[in-house]
């Protein structure tokens, strides 16, 4: 049998760079090798209460995006969770094999808590369970391997340790899986602070058309300590530079570094240059995504051939563990 990849993708609005570049080219290049499942998780979506006509689009959008990105049904499975009960079955199941203290220490629910609690928003039990949630959508597949960034290799770990555990109690069973990161692992935002991310606002979207991917650029922050033109710059104090080093061609990159150095290139060329990297990706994207756009059939029924697929190896599943822990 191949091995397993498995990775999920939250249906929270447009897919971003961060996501493409950290997460779905590895989906596109797994396709081959592995048997890959992939997963919009709509469920790990209502932890922040989506309004729910924006949840179906939602969905729709970021299956659309995955196709257009290079996903192909005929060499992989793309489902939504919640066509898959088996994951919420599994979740409460892994929950009673989960540490409290473990949970505590999961350094994205203290972010997306307090950024909650600082707007004064309500802090849900579904968010300090999300890891829980995620370890079943993963072990459910047996996958070995889990494409991800690096905001979410704790979480891996995590489920490393509930397998672990589940398999003292009951005997083995899952497969430990493995976080794939790749060079790309923490895209930062166009603020140049925090990882690029919907939630900040600081992201380019990989649908976004180019003119306005430009006026983002226009404004996004460069070495603080390059006030002229002529003054020279350190590339290594810049976001704009450390996206180049993901989108530009090698040669162009080692050429920026010099000339950024010596002044020979201000920001704004060496903004106009990332615009046109980031376009050479994107622009393909776009078009395959509008041409989906045209024929939501093929999204559709991509996704109802990935559901029973789905299905298939969470109900096997889902039975040997019901049989382990005594529910039947
Ligand atoms: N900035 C990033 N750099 C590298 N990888 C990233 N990923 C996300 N942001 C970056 C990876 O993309 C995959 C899918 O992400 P997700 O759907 O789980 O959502 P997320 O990480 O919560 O994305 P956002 O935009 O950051 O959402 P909000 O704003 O809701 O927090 C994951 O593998 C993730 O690591």
């Amino acid at each position: 049998m191949q091995r397993r990849v498995f990775s999920g993708i939250q249906p929270t609005g447009s897919l971003h760079l961060g996501n493409y570049l950290g997460a779905i080219q590895n989906y596109v290049a797994l396709q081959d090798g592995y048997e890959a499942i992939y997963c919009i998780v709509d469920q790990h979506a209502l932890t922040i209460r989506p309004d729910p006509q924006e949840l179906r689009a939602n969905v729709f959008e970021a299956a659309r995006t995955l196709l257009a990105c290079g996903l192909e049904p005929k060499r992989c499975t793309v489902f939504v969770q919640s066509h898959v009960p088996a994951h919420t079955e599994l979740a409460w199941i892994l929950s009673c094999v989960t540490s409290f203290g473990d949970l505590s220490r999961m350094t994205q629910f203290k972010d997306k808590s307090d950024q909650a609690e600082s707007k004064g928003e309500f802090v849900s039990a579904g968010l300090f369970g999300y890891p829980v949630l995620q370890t079943a959508d993963i072990v459910l597949y047996k996958a070995a391997v889990v494409p991800v960034g690096e905001d979410q290799v704790q979480h891996i770990e995590l489920a490393r340790e509930v397998v672990r555990r589940f398999h003292t109690v009951y005997g083995e069973l899952f497969v430990e899986p493995q976080a794939l990161l790749s060079p790309a692992k923490r895209i930062l935002g166009l603020d140049g602070q925090f990882k690029m991310s919907k939630s900040r606002g600081n992201e380019i979207g990989l649908l976004e058309p180019a003119e306005s991917v430009k006026k983002k650029l226009a404004v996004a922050k460069t070495d603080e300590k390059r006030k002229r033109r002529q003054d020279p710059g350190e590339p290594n104090d810049c976001n704009i530079y450390s996206l180049h080093q993901y989108v530009t061609d090698r040669a162009e990159v080692a050429r920026i570094e010099t000339e950024c150095r010596r002044a020979g290139i201000g920001c704004v060329e060496c903004k106009g240059i990332l615009g046109a990297s980031v376009e050479r990706i994107a622009g393909p994207i776009r078009a395959r995504a509008a041409e989906l756009d045209a024929q939501p059939e093929i999204v559709r029924s991509a996704l109802k051939e990935g559901a029973v697929k789905a299905n298939e190896i969470a109900q096997k599943t889902l039975g040997e563990v019901r049989e382990r822990v005594g529910l039947r």
